[in-house]
């Protein structure tokens, strides 16, 4: 066993160095206050004839100074780690995305080309990779400490979490936040390959279909054409609802006077609570999806009607 804990990711390094600052600075703070508090006492103690006639002239410099220095340290300190949160909370545009979804108890992954894992993540290293999480049930926490990254995982939310990591091989993934009885076994392995490697490790785990495309077959297995217009020809029945072309990161004007902006979250209301969101000038006649439709398969919807985004409006 090893005290140390591997490094594996862009950001690591920088992470142990800003606790190692905090830490080395509390100590600092400590010993100073601790070292002072044993001189006195010491030289103090009862029975010692050390003279203690005159109270000593209260200095200012002193006073102000120390203040001061502490101040300014630990207020780089929080800056430094503010400007770092940041960094570690914003992922890159250009950012490999990759779906979550915590369950009790396990954690399923779904890439992009559809290939899907349980327990296990396989990632390029010295690329931008982007978790998109979600729970089905109980609030979970996902966690890879090499990378030093963590992020709590909500039911009915889309919580997302960044890295890069740096190093190929083989790291712990664990769900820290306790979430019932086998919330221990709620671990994982993620793979950290290199780039080719990745590659061919997709097309050898080749899903039947890309995310996209099983998003486009649930669109009619749940009736979704049957009222939407998706796509160049599909759907459009009889009852009026609005085009799904173009609509994912456009501007919804709603029933309540009131503007969104469609994103993967409103999108998932729209399936899940459609009564809540209005589309301005449509009936309020979809019908509710929640408790048909699973995370699973709500992520294949959103990938779908994001990629009529391209479509442009209809
Ligand atoms: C009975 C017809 C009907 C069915 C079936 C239906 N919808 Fe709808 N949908 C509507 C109507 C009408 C609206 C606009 C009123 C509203 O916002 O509820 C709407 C709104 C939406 C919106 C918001 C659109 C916008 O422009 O902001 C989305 C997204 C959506 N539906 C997706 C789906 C998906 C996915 C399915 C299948 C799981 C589905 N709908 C099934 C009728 C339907
Ligand atoms: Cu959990």
């Amino acid at each position: 066993m090893t005290l140390t804990l591997t490094s594996a990711s862009v950001h690591s390094a920088e992470v142990d160095a800003l606790l190692a600052g905090l830490l080395l600075m509390s100590l600092a703070v400590l010993a100073l206050v601790f070292g002072l508090i044993w001189t006195y006492a010491i030289r103090y103690r009862a029975g010692n004839t050390e003279d203690r006639g005159a109270i000593g002239q209260k200095s200012w410099r002193i006073e102000i100074g120390w203040t001061v220095a502490t101040l300014v340290v630990f207020f780089a300190l929080f800056v430094w780690g503010a400007d770092l949160y940041v960094r570690l909370y914003t992922a890159p545009g250009n950012a490999l995305k990759i779906y979550v979804v915590g369950k009790q108890w396990m954690w399923k992954v779904e890439h992009e080309g559809g290939q899907r894992e349980i327990n296990a993540l396989h990632v390029p290293v010295g690329r931008p990779v982007q978790l998109i999480m979600t729970s089905e049930d109980v609030i979970h926490d996902f966690s890879i400490p090499a990378f030093r990254i963590k992020h709590d995982v909500l039911p009915g939310r889309y919580e997302q979490l960044w890295f890069n990591a740096q190093t190929p091989g083989s790291y712990h993934l664990f769900c820290t936040q306790f979430c019932g009885t086998d919330h221990a076994a709620m671990i994982g392995e993620v793979v950290a390959m290199q780039q080719a490697d990745y590659a061919r490790w997709l097309t050898q785990n080749g899903g039947s279909d890309t995310l996209v495309a099983a998003g486009r077959d649930l669109f009619t297995r749940y009736g979704c054409s049957g009222c939407h217009q998706a796509g160049p020809t599909g759907g459009g029945g009889t009852v009026r609802a609005p085009s799904l072309n173009g609509l994912y990161g456009s501007p919804v004007p709603l029933a309540d006077g009131t503007t969104v902006f469609a994103d993967d979250k409103y999108i998932r209301d729209s399936i899940l609570l459609p009564a809540d969101q209005i589309v301005a000038s449509y009936a309020p006649v979809m019908p509710s999806f929640s408790g048909q439709i699973g995370e699973d398969d709500l992520i294949k919807l959103i990938a779908f009607i994001k990629s009529l985004a391209a479509e442009g409006p209809s």
